[in-house]
């Protein structure tokens, strides 16, 4: 870890930073229950397709630090839905997040628990600034180019996974007649408040 300031570059091509320290891989089988067409994601499993990669720069996961990284979603769908993060809220709920989209097409899928929910376009050049208390998960709405996209969060963060694995987005994002529509999510499990 390094122990003076330092740069590192995101190349407009190719999206990746130069150096990384950690990178993690994302498969279908991590997302059970979140695809709505259960019958299209059962088909898919055996091939348990990588959806995602994330690299990351490792900082101590303390107040004051900074995490920070590239997100790659490949492109594809499960049944009508696009190749999306699992999404999360994180452990310490009044923290944001600053997204910048380096290449691809997106959207942004964001809920807060007071019932508030907001679904973001999210083009290279563009800043997405999630707010505190807001859940989020990035979504590859092109079916042929991958989404790149750097991240910066407080570093005491953390991850709460499971309200989402559990209760779901509110909103989803599915491809109708070769566009992006945003639809409720029929299996949506959350207490309105
Ligand atoms: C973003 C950031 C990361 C996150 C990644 C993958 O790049 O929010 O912190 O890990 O997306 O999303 P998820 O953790 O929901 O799988
Ligand atoms: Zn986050």
């Amino acid at each position: 870890m390094q122990n003076q300031p330092f740069t590192f570059e995101l190349p407009f091509d190719s999206g990746l930073p130069t150096t990384w320290d950690t990178h993690t891989t994302r498969r279908l089988s991590s997302m059970k229950g979140q695809y709505a067409d259960h019958a299209a994601y059962a088909a898919l499993l055996p091939d348990d397709p990588i959806l995602y990669e994330v690299y990351e720069i490792k900082r101590p996961e303390i107040e004051g630090e900074l995490l920070q990284g590239v997100t790659v979603i490949h492109p594809g769908k499960v049944g009508d839905e696009y190749f999306m993060t699992k999404g999360h809220f994180h452990k310490v709920l009044e923290t944001g997040e600053v997204y910048l989209c380096l290449r691809g097409e997106g959207m942004m899928v964001l809920e807060n628990p007071e019932g508030d929910s907001s679904v973001l376009p999210f083009r290279p050049g563009q800043v997405l600034y999630v707010l505190p208390r807001w859940a989020h998960r990035s979504v590859n709405v092109s079916t042929s180019e991958d989404l790149v996209f750097f991240f910066a969060y407080p570093g005491n963060a953390g991850h709460d996974y499971g309200t989402i694995e559990q209760q779901g987005f509110r909103k989803l994002v599915v491809e109708d007649d070769g566009t992006p529509q945003i639809i409720d999510n029929p299996r949506w499990q959350g207490q309105k408040p």
